[in-house]
């Protein structure tokens, strides 16, 4: 990993962690179980990959980073929330999430599904937090990312549908850009809105997130073959023990790792329309299809 990309991840990592913390704090929650379940899960590390897109669509546009705070938040509530529902038994029943207990091992399941609900709606309501952001930029990130938060949950219906069963490349294809590109999509969005970005800019960025969207599972599904339990903080192997159809699969190790190349390539295109000010936004589709985890 460069330099570059690592410092502005340990950044966006601290600054998210911080600003997730205190909107926690200033939730006024009758329930300290609710509580503690929601802060278990988000307050438990994790790469921060869509809040530092989120921070470097921002800067792409030529605003400070800072200025996507609360957008940052919301997108990784969001993707929090869905991490704890995957990991319920009605779902892919994990035991390990970041490196940790899975929320519905330690705070029960009846727990994990409300804490995964609550974080839907600090989501939005952190949206609508945002200050110095236009009221019609905040609308439209609201209905960005309801969009987005909703093609992830089809996603997952096609996934749960998916086991044990055959998927051509292009079937997989539909079911990933649903699934985990959507919301890096939507990431990006939310960048370019927090900084009141022009239609093109916003054309562009939906472009790349599009492409690293799907790179950023294509790596995932070679980590879950390359890399192991310890280094992934999750269980290593899942997908194949579950019966699912991955792009290794389908592809083999070698042509994944062409795809993901591709992708690669095809996001990087995107970002034509923009300086040295989107060389953060470049590092970070780097990083997504080399990370070891
Ligand atoms: C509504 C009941 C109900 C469930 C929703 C939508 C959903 C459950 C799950 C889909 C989300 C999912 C698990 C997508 C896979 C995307 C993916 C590769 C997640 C891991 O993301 P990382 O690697 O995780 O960024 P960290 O821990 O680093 O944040």
């Amino acid at each position: 990993m460069s330099d570059e990309v690592q410092n502005f991840l340990a950044w966006c990592q601290e600054r998210n962690q911080n600003k997730l913390s205190q909107l926690l704090q200033e939730q006024d929650l009758p329930s300290q179980h609710l509580r503690d379940a929601v802060a278990y899960s988000l307050l438990a590390g994790g790469k921060r990959v869509r809040p530092a897109l989120v921070y470097a669509a921002t800067q792409a546009c030529g605003e400070a980073a800072s200025k996507a705070d609360y957008f940052a938040c919301a997108v990784e509530a969001i993707h929090c929330y869905s991490l704890i529902h995957d990991d319920l038994p009605a779902m892919d029943d994990d035991d390990l999430r970041r490196g940790k207990p899975t929320n519905h091992k330690v705070h029960g399941e009846a727990m994990a599904i409300l804490a995964g609900d609550l974080l839907q709606s600090l989501a939005f309501e952190w949206l609508c937090l945002a200050p110095d952001i236009p009221p019609a930029n905040i609308v439209a990130a609201q209905s960005c990312l309801a969009r987005g938060a909703g093609l992830m949950v089809a996603g997952q219906a096609l996934d749960i549908d998916a086991a044990n069963t055959h998927k051509t490349l292009a079937e997989l294809e539909i079911m990933h850009r649903n699934k985990t590109g959507a919301l890096i999509e939507t990431s990006m969005l939310l960048g370019g809105l927090a900084a009141g970005a022009e239609k093109d800019q916003l054309e562009a960025l939906k472009c790349f997130g599009n492409a690293i969207g799907l790179a950023f599972q294509v790596k995932d599904d070679i980590l879950d073959i390359e890399a192991d339990t310890a280094t992934l903080g999750k269980q290593q192997g899942a997908d194949l023990s579950q019966n699912k159809p991955t792009y290794v699969s389908l592809l083999g190790l070698d042509g994944a790792k062409q795809h993901a190349k591709a992708l690669h390539k095809d996001a990087l295109n995107a970002l034509a329309v923009f300086d040295e000010s989107a060389n953060t936004l470049r590092y970070l589709a780097e990083y997504i299809v080399k990370r070891h985890y």
